[in-house]
């Protein structure tokens, strides 16, 4: 099975090791922002698993609630039943590392129970127990940044340098997992495109400035696939968003993300290709 790990390689050397990986979005909720409804039975969400999966997806990434701006958070319970199933169906019909995307500790442990290997706290280490669950399963371990909750995130979030500012917490944060018993290895960060950000004042410089979150020596993921700023940038509906979508994931791999979570796996894993062939031609000619 492949480990969703990064592989280590060498500074300066031009290596396959560098492939970027692309982690294939399913949602298993009647309200996600872009594809809400699509996959919400466990059938449909499984098939789309297996077809991103077909499309080039080193990794899943299965999410039952929504976080869009706005929304109400679902019970656990519903949260559960919408994706245990399609862990249990994934994990015997697909090879490639699973991830569940939650804010729960007792959902990621369930999912881990039933095959996922990845958690992706969208919500950070708000819940107490979500460090102490990766660590006993050994997951890897994704921190998103979010500032407030989904349903007010994007009423006028303020920071003073919002670079900086999303690095340190999610440093702290880290930190907070490394304590708890995850290794420092399976730990990931995410600055969290969206998520408490307003669209041009804190996404475009977390964006343009990726560089001193990749300094931090974590890899970094970039979820900025049809993601609402793209609209306020270009008008675009989300429907229609895959061009800005790639723009966001070259310029995030150029500057040294190591996973992009996409919804349009396909195109994406050919931009991402290109991107990191261009990255690692760069770092050939400082040698
Ligand atoms: N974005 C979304 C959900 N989970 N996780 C990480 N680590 N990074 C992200 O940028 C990220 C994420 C939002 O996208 P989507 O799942 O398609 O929408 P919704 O939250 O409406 O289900």
């Amino acid at each position: 099975m492949p480990d969703p790990q990064p592989d280590t390689c060498a500074p300066g050397a031009l290596s396959v090791a560098m492939r970027v990986i692309v982690l294939g979005v399913v949602n298993v909720t009647p309200d996600s922002f872009s594809d809400g409804g699509l996959w919400a039975f466990a059938e449909a969400a499984i098939e789309r698993g297996l077809a991103l999966v077909g499309e080039g997806a080193d990794w899943l990434d299965i999410g039952g609630e929504s976080t869009r701006p706005g929304a109400e958070l679902v019970s656990e319970d519903e949260e559960r039943a919408r994706v245990l199933p399609v862990f249990e169906a994934l994990a015997k019909r697909t090879e490639v590392p699973l991830s569940i995307d939650t804010r729960r500790a007792s959902v990621a442990d369930a999912a881990l129970v039933r095959g996922a290997r990845v958690v992706n706290a969208v919500a950070g280490l708000r819940d107490p127990e979500l460090a102490a669950v990766c660590a006993a399963h050994g997951a890897t371990l994704i921190l998103n940044h979010m500032r407030g909750e989904p349903a007010t995130m994007q009423h006028d979030p303020v920071y003073c340098d919002v670079v900086a500012e999303v690095r340190d917490e999610l440093l702290a944060e880290a930190l907070r997992a490394e304590r708890a018993g995850v290794a420092r290895e399976r730990i990931w960060l995410d600055p969290g495109l969206g998520f408490g950000k307003h669209p041009r004042a804190h996404n475009l410089p977390l964006l343009a400035e990726l560089d001193r979150l990749v300094a931090t020596g974590y890899p970094v993921l970039i979820g900025a696939s049809r993601k609402s700023f793209i609209g306020a940038l270009t008008g675009a509906k989300a429907e229609a968003r895959l061009p800005g979508s790639l723009a966001a994931a070259t310029a995030a791999v150029l500057a040294g993300a190591r996973a992009i979570r996409a919804h349009d796996v396909a195109a994406t894993r050919q931009a991402v290709d290109v991107a990191s062939a261009i990255r690692a031609a760069r770092r050939t000619e400082e040698l």
